[in-house]
């Protein structure tokens, strides 16, 4: 039974949340408009020299979704039929000096896809940071490699809220820290800000965001709002290569220490897995910021993607990982990590969601004894050539058959009792899918533009939408929910 692909509507929580999700920089363009100032990402794109990870392709315009959303949201409404419109917030559109007062323009923005999500009785998954830092703040002291990100993320988080605190049924911090601080400090890195790092600033940045989101979350329960928040890490799961063998077993755990456990176990436990302690991490809580970090998340958002065989070896690659040492600690070598799964166009994306998002569901759950977990981003990107005939690329049954798989392994957590609350695809619409530009999609909704983000801009909703729109979800209109949070 538990093989089944329908999810009973009438065994889901009542408040089960399905949405789908997108993020600033990806989908909405505008720049430069109406007072925002460059983030990171902006600049970046627009620097670079070397290394054209993107083709040449930017956030410049995207989807336009800054000026298209009165017709983008109709679409995830009643194309997607999703009840949930998950979006996040550019830090320099609403605040474009990093600090200080906000930008009355860009905070209406806002105002205005909340507002228009409700009317369409859509509820908000609202977050406050997916990367696109404010590159003044940059410039000033080197963002997230200084301490002074943390008030300045904490008087960001106080503004956003008391503006738009109560509107959003949830709130997140920040997209997978992790991500950001990994990819945007590596020895090359092809994420903003593009600085060359080791493992010291990238367990700094780590450690930064750690203690900003907590003070995000500590200026969301004194100001008392009524939603819940959390936070988005990514991660799949890493299983030992020889199930019998300890070394592998011991390999796999590590693994997950160093991969999930890295932001996760703060936010339950106060502190760092002790493996990664033992392995000599450069920086420390202090017995208060412990506090502020343990439990400083009503729910946990799991970004789903790839998972990994993992086998014990003595190769060591230090500039390569995240790790302050090789020989006794886990070490992201190539050799002793093994994607499960078919390859997809993302050269990072494996195939194989059914068999390991349950996993990664029980050992949130029975680990860190999380409650409240949310897959909040899952899917997989298909190559998109502009010479592709739109009627092939509209007609995406691989991205079905990933969310079939989803699908099963959340009717076996859920069959299970794993406190599984929502279920967020990436992404509602095709976007700027960072270093792949616009040739690889994630949408649900296809968009016709070439790999400058330039074109008709033509929304067309793909097989996979119409998928979308007849899963039996409890969707906000059935619920007859549309209060409490959504007039603020
Ligand atoms: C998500 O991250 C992001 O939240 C979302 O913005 C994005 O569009 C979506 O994935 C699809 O990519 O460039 O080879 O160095 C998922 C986790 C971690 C996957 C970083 C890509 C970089 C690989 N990501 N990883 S590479």
């Amino acid at each position: 039974a538990s093989q089944q692909l329908y999810l009973d509507g009438e065994t889901l929580p009542p408040d089960f949340v399905y949405g789908c999700a997108t993020s600033a920089y990806q989908i909405e363009g505008a720049w430069n408009v109406d007072g925002k100032s460059p983030s990171i990402w902006d600049h970046f794109l627009h620097n670079k020299t070397t290394n054209d990870v993107t083709y040449g392709a930017t956030g410049d315009v995207a989807n336009d979704f800054y000026h298209k959303y009165p017709e983008d949201l109709p679409l995830f409404r009643n194309a997607l039929g999703v009840g949930t419109y998950d979006f996040t917030i550019s830090w320099t559109r609403i605040m474009p000096a990093g600090r200080g007062p906000l930008n009355d323009k860009g905070l209406q923005f806002y105002k205005n896809v909340i507002d228009t999500s409700n009317k369409l009785r859509m509820s908000n998954i609202c977050t406050l940071y997916h990367w696109d830092l404010p590159q003044s703040l940059q410039d000033e002291y080197g963002g997230w490699l200084d301490r002074k990100i943390v008030d300045d993320f904490r008087g960001y988080a106080r503004a956003v809220f008391k503006a738009l605190g109560n509107k959003c049924s949830h709130w997140v911090t920040m997209n997978e820290p992790r991500t950001f601080c990994t990819e945007g400090f590596s020895s090359e890195p092809d994420f903003a800000p593009g600085v060359i790092g080791t493992y010291k600033e990238r367990f700094t940045c780590m450690h930064h965001a750690l203690l900003a989101h907590a003070a995000a979350v500590d200026e969301f329960r004194l100001g008392g709002y009524k939603g819940k928040i959390g936070i988005k890490v990514d991660g799949g799961v890493s299983l030992p290569l020889n199930p019998a063998s300890a070394a592998d077993q011991a390999a796999a755990a590590r693994a997950m220490d160093f991969e999930v456990g890295w932001d996760v176990a703060p936010l339950y436990t106060g502190d760092y897995p002790p493996s990664l302690i033992a392995s000599g991490v450069p920086m420390k809580f202090t017995a208060a910021e412990k506090q502020l970090l343990k439990g400083s998340v009503d729910f946990i958002g799991l970004d789903f993607y790839t998972s990994q065989w993992v086998t014990a070896s003595k190769h060591c690659k230090p500039s390569s990982g995240s790790y302050p040492e090789c020989t006794e600690t886990y070490q992201q070598n190539p050799s002793t990590l093994i994607d499960i799964g078919r390859p997809t166009a993302s050269d990072w994306n494996f195939d194989a969601p059914h068999s390991t998002i349950y996993g990664g569901i029980k050992y949130l759950a029975e680990h860190y004894n999380a409650t409240n977990i949310m897959i909040s981003e899952t899917g997989m990107g298909v190559l998109n050539e502009t010479n592709f005939p739109l009627e092939q690329i509209l007609e995406d049954v691989d991205r079905i058959a990933w969310y079939r798989g989803v699908l099963t392994a959340m009717k076996q957590a859920l069959a299970d009792q794993l406190p599984l609350v929502g279920f967020i695809p990436w992404s509602c619409i095709d976007n700027f899918e960072w270093t792949d530009g616009y040739n690889v999609r994630f949408g649900l909704i296809n968009v016709e533009y070439d790999g400058a983000g330039k074109g008709s801009q033509k929304r067309n909703p793909k097989l996979s939408g119409a998928f979308s729109a007849f899963l039996p979800f409890p969707r906000l209109d059935q619920r007859g929910v549309s209060g409490a949070y959504l007039r603020g």
